[in-house]
């Protein structure tokens, strides 16, 4: 049997004036406990290493860099670098990325039981705006501080399994676990930062949790796939962000589940070889599949009403 010991780190807000440093004994504190509860991989958020900075409008560019890593592993990660290896853990976590050529990412990352990195993810779905909108209380400025991922949903072999990553609005889009699912994925890491209050459209913030675990529970059963969905939980700078971490098997069901909104480590035992009950039956997609009625799927980008 192909076991994997999952454990998925939540982390509370990160205030602004929080230093990576900082942020990192608490990621240290959260592996350590992995580590008691003999986890083999551990899971944190998207952005886990600081704020939320797109909820802030900037203009100097300078200012931007200074969220982002020109370079992973750095000297602020080290440590957590160390640990892993010296844990034998694997991990993955989210980051902003300033590549030597100057593009800007919203990125994850996932390392080997050495602390190598063997797989690198960049954000497709992009949310919210590009320029200051008066109407919100929080901007949401991913649009202007980050460009889409250009790598695709690749899957990776690792840890005797087939692994895929997306980072937080990816996981409301079928498409991003179907492209994954057509590499046969097994297990998905997913970090998130969602504000509960949409203060632009508010009329579904009272089912943000239904929404989170919705999209995700709907991707891990139609792909036959396991699903570890990472919060950055709690107030951070006043924006209410949710938590509802959890681990969702192939079946769809939420196996285990965060019990708050702070920093807090929860294990699953993943037997990965359950996900090919539905890719053998359900969802063989080689039996069932049919293509020739899925074009406009990648031939358009936005709806067409029907005339
Ligand atoms: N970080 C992120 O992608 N958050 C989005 C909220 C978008 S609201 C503009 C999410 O889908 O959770």
């Amino acid at each position: 049997m192909r076991m994997i010991n999952v454990a998925a780190a939540q982390m509370g807000p990160i205030q602004r004036a929080e230093g990576r440093e900082t942020v990192v004994r608490r990621m240290l504190e959260l592996m350590d406990e992995a580590k008691g509860k003999g986890a083999d991989l551990i899971v944190y958020p998207e952005l886990a290493l600081t704020t939320f900075f797109a909820r802030w409008y900037m203009e100097d560019q300078a200012e931007v860099d200074t969220w982002f890593e020109r370079q992973m592993p750095n000297d602020a990660v080290r440590t957590l670098f160390e640990r892993a290896a010296s844990h034998r853990m694997a991990m993955s976590f989210g980051h902003a990325e300033l590549t030597p050529d100057g593009h800007h990412y919203n990125t994850a990352i996932l390392t080997d039981r050495d602390a190598k990195i063997i797989a690198k993810y960049r954000k497709v779905h992009l949310p919210g705006h590009s320029e200051f909108d008066p109407e919100r209380t929080h901007q949401h400025l991913e649009k202007r501080y980050f460009e889409p991922g250009d790598l695709g949903f690749p899957v990776w072999r690792a840890f005797g399994a087939n692994v895929g990553m997306c980072i937080c609005n990816d996981r409301r889009w079928p498409e991003t676990y179907r492209v994954m699912g057509m590499q046969s994925v097994e297990v998905i890491f997913l970090g998130y930062n969602t504000p509960t209050h949409l203060s632009w459209i508010p009329v579904y913030d009272h089912l943000a949790d239904f929404h989170n675990h919705l999209c995700m529970q709907a991707g891990a059963y139609q792909n036959s796939t396991w699903v570890v969905g990472i919060a950055k939980a709690g107030n951070e700078e006043g924006s209410e962000l949710l938590a509802g971490s959890c681990i969702i098997s192939p079946s769809g069901e939420i196996v285990a589940q965060a019990t708050g909104n702070g920093d807090e480590v929860f294990i699953a035992k993943c037997n990965l070889d359950i996900s090919r009950f539905n890719k053998e039956a359900m969802f063989n997609f080689a039996q069932h599949r049919r293509v020739e009625h899925y074009g406009l799927i990648t031939e358009r980008t936005g709806a067409v009403p029907q005339r």
